[in-house]
């Protein structure tokens, strides 16, 4: 497979208090390699990936990790602003990250607004002992409207199906037209520009809106 060619890129942030395992997910989805002592990420870290999502639509995938800032709540609005998918992760042996996540999940909403990031929630590091049970984690996913993953960078549970899930929700909502692209806006983007200023026109001048909004074909 020729790794250059996409037909779609999504940016996705990690978000989430610091020590969660955010990095940790990503190292492990990305290299499929877990450090016990990792470093505390420097810059915006970025990282690539590629998903199939259907046969012949690959997608590129975008990770921004942050650079630590998570620790003192000072993520800057650039951060968010770009990005169509959000892993909400935190940490299952850790209560206060628990409960911090509708706090990063409302300040992540208001903050890319009129723009919209789908989620998906990630308790991590599965495989210690748990203090969040199952049930209280998915009564918050119920309540936030998202769906709920268990995964352990450590040993690799569940980390390809939490970054799956994520995607394929994002591309998902760009057939639907919940997430849509737009330009000045990096969240998503079209390998084929003229395509999509093709499909705008085409749009605008059908009486109805298509349910299906594809600018690659
Ligand atoms: N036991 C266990 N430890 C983990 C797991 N994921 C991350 N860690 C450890 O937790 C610490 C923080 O991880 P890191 O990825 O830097 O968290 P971040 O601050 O959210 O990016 C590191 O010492 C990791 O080795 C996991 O799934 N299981
Ligand atoms: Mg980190």
């Amino acid at each position: 497979m020729d790794l250059t060619l996409w037909q779609y890129q999504f940016r996705i942030i990690m978000l989430g208090d610091s020590t969660v395992g955010k990095s940790s997910l990503l190292k492990r989805y990305t290299e499929d390699l877990f450090l016990e002592s990792i470093n505390q990420t420097v810059g915006v870290d970025f990282y690539v990936s590629f998903l199939e999502v259907e046969p012949g639509v690959r997608v590129k995938l975008q990770f921004w990790d942050t650079a630590g800032q998570e620790r003192f709540r000072s993520v800057t609005r650039s951060y968010y602003r770009n990005s169509v998918g959000g892993l909400l992760v935190f940490d299952m042996t850790n209560r206060d990250s628990f409960d911090h996540i509708k706090e990063w999940h409302d300040e992540v909403r208001e903050r890319v607004q009129p723009h919209k990031v789908l989620f998906v929630l990630v308790g991590q590091k599965s495989d210690r002992e748990r203090v969040v049970s199952r049930e209280e984690a998915e009564k918050l996913a119920g309540q936030l409207g998202l769906p709920y993953v268990e995964a352990s960078a450590k040993t690799g549970h569940n980390v390809r199906e939490c970054f799956e899930l994520l995607t394929r929700r994002v591309y998902q909502g760009l057939l639907s037209g919940e997430v849509e692209l737009q330009e000045g806006w990096d969240g998503i983007k079209c390998a084929a520009p003229q395509a999509l200023q093709f499909q705008k026109a085409s749009i605008s001048q059908a009486s109805t809106a298509p349910k299906k909004k594809k600018c690659c074909e």
